[in-house]
């Protein structure tokens, strides 16, 4: 009987069933998610101009927001020094986040936003993050493709002791391996990863011989279920355009933090993919659709030589867009001329 009941307990925390705001103890979580699970075509009566009507205004929406969230593309976190050590400090609170206006979610952050900061160094630095914890449980942080000695891997009863409520932990290392890699938390994952602990952290070549050249750098940061399909933590139509003019190369970072395989589809132009996992392509190749699993990251390089306003958004469509319109994983590259 016992064994009954814990395995409920179990999967109504797992969101099995009663669906994933049993994990935050609110029922906001999945009520105010968009109708995405609808899982065939509905061909009963439907008043179409209203339904277009919604769409317009989800672009409209869109077109109105651009420029209107500064900190959308995460600026690279501020540092102190000591000695040659690049000092960073990463604080974990409970919070509220907005994924866009009205729409707000329990969830956890680093430095009060979901993505946390971005840290971006150089290959061969040594780097000291201080991480205080002040959420109503315990964490850990893992710096994830990074190769750091297995004492600093952040992973709580295996390399070190969790970082209770209240205590700061320090953790330190050569920031050995170039490329686009993450920084997360590696305890009760699930919830605090999906929930918000997630960030960039990029370590530059010490060499640029083998960079490509590029006019804009962009960071996407995927992420889905508890706080809905985001990129960079907010969902369409609050995000922001990647923005180029003709005849530049972007550079887009992918990185995957939540819980399903999302292909990123750019319209009009292809992606050439240069790096899987911060690892450089020995053969690069181009394509228009790139599926990026959890946990992974794709660097690709986009040739801007078509002007124009580009639709860019994930092709799981329930990801994407329903009747009242896109939603979540839904963005744009506009090319100027
Ligand atoms: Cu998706």
């Amino acid at each position: 009987m016992a064994k009954q009941v814990a395995r409920r307990e179990f999967l109504k925390r797992v969101g099995v069933g009663t669906g994933a705001a049993a994990l935050f103890g609110s029922g906001t979580a999945m009520a105010q998610t968009h109708d995405h699970t609808a899982s065939s075509p509905r061909q009963q009566e439907i008043d179409w101009e209203a339904m277009d009507h919604h769409h317009e205004m989800g672009i409209q929406t869109f077109l109105d927001n651009i420029d209107q969230d500064d900190n959308y593309w995460r600026q690279p976190l501020e540092y102190t020094l000591d000695g040659d050590t690049k000092v960073f400090e990463l604080t974990c609170n409970n919070i509220e986040w907005e994924t866009e206006p009205g729409k707000a979610f329990p969830a956890y952050a680093y430095n009060g936003m979901i993505p946390g900061p971005e840290i971006r160094v150089t290959e061969g630095e040594r780097v000291r993050i201080l991480v205080h914890n002040e959420m109503n449980q315990s964490t850990a942080v893992h710096w994830h493709g990074i190769d750091v000695p297995n004492d600093q891997d952040g992973v709580p009863f295996i390399t070190q002791p969790v970082i209770k409520p209240g205590e700061t932990y320090t953790y330190e290392f050569i920031a050995a391996n170039a490329g686009s890699h993450m920084y997360h938390s590696h305890h009760n994952s699930l919830e605090q990863v999906v929930g918000g602990l997630l960030g960039a952290f990029i370590i530059e070549p010490a060499s640029q011989r083998d960079e490509p050249v590029v006019d804009q750098d962009y960071t996407l940061i995927l992420n889905d279920t508890f706080l809905g399909f985001t990129l960079n933590g907010k969902s369409f139509p609050y995000t922001q355009p990647l923005k180029a003019k003709l005849g530049e190369r972007i550079r887009i970072r992918y990185m995957n933090e939540g819980l399903m395989e999302h292909p990123m589809h750019l319209h009009g132009m292809p992606m050439r993919v240069i790096a899987k996992d911060g690892y450089n392509l020995p053969a690069p190749y181009l394509c228009d659709t790139v599926a990026i699993s959890p946990g992974e990251r794709y660097d690709v390089l986009v040739e801007a030589r078509a002007p124009g306003i580009w639709a860019f958004h994930c092709h799981v469509l329930s990801h994407a867009e329903n009747r009242n319109g896109m939603f979540g994983m839904v963005t744009v590259l506009i090319v100027e001329e």
